[in-house]
């Protein structure tokens, strides 16, 4: 489940269970002390703003009006949500939703494609907002490398994780579509990161995420970065084990790995 705070309106993370993305609100420690009436009428205000930016994000995805998600998104930063937060606490959530909608037969395979052109947009609307708060790197940050499993053409996840770790400095990752082996292990080299991040949406996908897993293993030793691999595949269950690799259902582990 996804945790927000419904008062200063800051993401506070995921929660057990991992594959469940509804969102349940509540307040954060420090919100807690400082508002200890949940009642209150702006603490109430505050938390009908969260539902009706997920709720109106939702219809305007259904209709494609980038206008409306546009103007939300505005709102949203006006009322302090980080932009970063509103593709992990709202439209990824949202996306969830309409897969579930897709596999039930709620709504059609096109409707699905429409939701996920919308997304992208809703993607570069946050880029753009990131990239006027921009703050430099920190110095000294860990560099990551971010890949999609072979085959996985699932690319919004990587494209927000990108953004997320951008907007902890933790590093510039750099984002590869599917290379040879030979390619990546040259890149894994040159980059030299702490950690190597796969994107695994599919079980199918993990014949391809164990090659690269051996591949790392094959690196001489001080070029050799630890494998983390998360996605739907392990977010569900459906995969429990990599060898070589490390799991990561909540992506707040990776700043403090
Ligand atoms: C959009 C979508 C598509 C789009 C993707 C478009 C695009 N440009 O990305 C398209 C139409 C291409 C597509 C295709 C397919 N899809 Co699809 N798709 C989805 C959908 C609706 C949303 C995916 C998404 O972007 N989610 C939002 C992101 C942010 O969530 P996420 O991927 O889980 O990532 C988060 C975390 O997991 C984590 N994370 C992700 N990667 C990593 C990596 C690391 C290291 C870490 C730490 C964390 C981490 O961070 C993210 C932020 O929280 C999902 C529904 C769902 N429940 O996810 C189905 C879903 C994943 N797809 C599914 C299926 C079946 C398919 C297809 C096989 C359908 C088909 N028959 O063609 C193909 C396979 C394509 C392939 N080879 O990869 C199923 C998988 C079911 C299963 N049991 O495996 C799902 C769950 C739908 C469903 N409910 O059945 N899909
Ligand atoms: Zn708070």
């Amino acid at each position: 489940m996804l945790k927000w705070c419904s008062y200063c309106q800051k993401f506070q993370g995921e929660t057990f269970p991992f594959e469940d993305l509804s969102v349940t609100y509540g307040l954060c420690r420090r919100c807690e002390s400082e508002h200890p009436d949940i009642f209150a009428s702006d603490v109430v205000q505050h938390s009908e703003l969260l539902r009706r930016v997920y709720n109106s994000l939702y219809e305007a995805g259904r209709r494609n009006d980038i206008r409306l998600a546009q103007q939300l998104v505005e709102e949203a930063i006006a009322a302090n949500f980080k932009p970063v937060d509103i593709l992990l606490g709202v439209l990824a959530p949202l996306l969830y939703k309409i897969g579930e909608q897709w596999h039930s037969g709620t709504i059609t395979v096109a409707d699905e494609h429409e939701f996920t052109a919308f997304s992208e947009r809703v993607i570069e609307l946050i880029e753009g907002s990131m990239q006027r708060g921009r703050t430099r790197r920190r110095k000294g940050a860990p560099r990551y490398f971010l890949m999609n499993a072979p085959g996985n053409t699932h690319t919004l996840a990587v494209r927000i994780l990108a953004l997320w770790l951008e907007s902890h400095s933790i590093c510039s990752p750099t984002v590869v579509d599917h290379l040879d082996l030979h390619e990546l292990a040259q890149q894994i080299i040159a980059v030299a990161p702490k950690a190597l991040l796969i994107s695994m949406a599919l079980p199918q996908q993990l014949t391809g995420v164990t090659a690269i897993s051996a591949l790392v293993r094959e690196l001489p030793g001080g070029a050799r970065p630890k494998v983390i691999v998360g996605g739907y595949a392990i977010k569900s269950g459906l995969v429990r084990f990599v060898p070589g690799a490390e799991l990561a259902t909540d992506i707040n582990l990776l700043s403090t790995s």
